[in-house]
């Protein structure tokens, strides 16, 4: 174990880049906003300045509006498209003076990554003063959520892009793609030079993703803008339990560091409505889990992912529901010849072992679940997924993911996308820490 744990400490002081962390040499070679908080989690084992510095470093970038982009362009390197100059975020008023980025954002993981320092740094004054520092940037971004992306005050907020959701081309957008026409736009991929075609997904797939980034670029990244017009808008249950789980963790911290009631009392209004919505609207009694919601088509996406059973992460199923949840996982998801978790529901006719988010294992999504699992009480199944995790990784390297089909793991080649991976290895750092 210690060997293993060494080699993760490696990669992330490999993709140290002084002030934060890339996901991937090549493939990814900026900072993303997910992955910086994920990979905060694993430097705060080893390295809390580090852990510190990464987060200080994704706020810093924080626009004037509380957005957080979903990729921060430090530096100029044509390996990756689509770049700065596609992006533009300066079209926006309020956009960073300081830093180009996406006009878009991620799961917003940042309120329940403070919460993960402060429990694991051994000095909680020192903690807490780091917490201190910077938690009402993270409350701003809260605010930004709720005022800016929830257009029937809901409690749930919408995604505007597929890249906003974390899980890219998962089947789920298949729908989505179905009622759009993008231009066959002419552009040159980078991510197919680093990683197999086939492990990626499509140019047409592609096509989609810059339509959508064109129409709310016309418009300056104007959120009512895009609410109105964009031709996906989804309210996404791994963005919303991360929203919800930072929440929590928000509340936590405030309490922690004491005169906050205001604050305080505007997290818990958040929470509760989210909390209600989100069990009422995106459960689906036949699909045994949480799905997606299409609020641009106005109709449930009723298809079963890893995200749906992000939810046990952020406590919000009853311990019924979370039965419920757990049989439908290990029924479609957990057979004798899987590995948990599959991005994408096995049993359905878009899953696809090899390529991207339509099948393969990722430690994210699975360190989540392992969390969840636990909380619920599951030590059983949670210390499958932990297990699982621990040898898809020693099989095969700190890959981007992984097959979930167990018998394409006997030459240690059952690990695709980039290698030396970030999150990979700091989640695994953090999953060995746990009993
Ligand atoms: C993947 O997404 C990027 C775009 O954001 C890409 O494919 O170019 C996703 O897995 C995303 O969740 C992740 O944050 C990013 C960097 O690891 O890569």
């Amino acid at each position: 174990m210690k060997i293993l744990q060494q080699r993760a400490i490696d990669v992330l002081n490999k993709n140290w880049k002084d002030t934060f962390s890339i996901p991937c040499a090549n493939l990814y070679p900026f900072q993303w906003f997910w992955d910086s908080g994920l990979i905060a989690i694993g430097f705060a084992h080893f390295d809390m300045p580090k852990a510190e510095k990464e987060i200080e470093t994704l706020l810093d970038a924080q626009w004037d509006n509380g957005f957080i982009p979903h990729i921060i362009f430090h530096t100029e390197t044509d390996t990756y498209f689509p770049g700065a100059d596609f992006h533009k975020s300066s079209l926006h008023p309020q956009s960073s003076k300081k830093y180009k980025s996406t006009g878009m954002t991620q799961p917003p993981v940042t309120g329940f990554v403070l919460k993960e320092l402060y429990d694991t740094s051994d000095n909680k004054k020192a903690s807490l003063a780091f917490v201190q520092s910077v938690i009402d940037k993270v409350y701003h971004n809260h605010e930004y959520f709720y005022n800016k992306r929830d257009p029937q005050d809901e409690g749930l907020v919408y995604i505007y892009h597929n890249w906003e959701s974390g899980t890219d081309n998962s089947p789920i957008w298949d729908d989505i793609w179905k009622t759009m026409n993008p231009p066959d736009y002419t552009f040159e991929r980078r991510d197919t030079t680093h990683v197999d075609a086939s492990e990626r997904p499509s140019k047409r797939e592609y096509d989609h993703y810059l339509h959508i980034i064109e129409i709310a670029k016309a418009h300056n990244y104007d959120d009512a803008k895009i609410a109105e017009l964009s031709p996906f808008l989804v309210q996404d249950p791994l963005f919303n339990a991360v929203l919800i789980k930072s929440n929590k963790c928000l509340i936590e911290l405030y309490e922690l560091l004491g005169d906050n009631d205001d604050k305080i009392a505007q997290l818990k209004k958040w929470q509760d409505k989210a909390v209600k919505s989100f069990d009422n609207k995106l459960f689906d009694k036949e699909v045994g889990a949480y799905i997606h919601y299409d609020l641009r088509n106005e109709k449930p996406l009723p298809y079963l992912s890893s995200s749906s059973f992000a939810p046990l992460f952020s406590g919000i199923p009853s311990p019924e529901r979370a039965e419920t949840m757990v049989k439908t996982m290990m029924k479609k998801f957990g057979g004798d010849r899987q590995y948990l978790c599959a991005s994408f529901d096995p049993t359905s006719e878009r899953f696809n072992p090899k390529k991207y988010w339509r099948g393969p294992v990722w430690v994210n999504l699975n360190w989540m679940l392992y969390k969840g699992l636990t909380s619920y009480g599951y030590k059983d199944i949670a210390a499958r997924v932990k297990e699982d995790t621990i040898a898809l990784i020693e099989k095969n390297g700190f890959y981007e993911y992984f097959d979930s089909r167990k018998e394409m793991h006997t030459d240690g080649s059952g690990g695709y996308g980039g290698n030396d991976f970030s999150w990979s290895a700091a989640l695994l750092i953090d999953l060995l820490s746990k009993e």
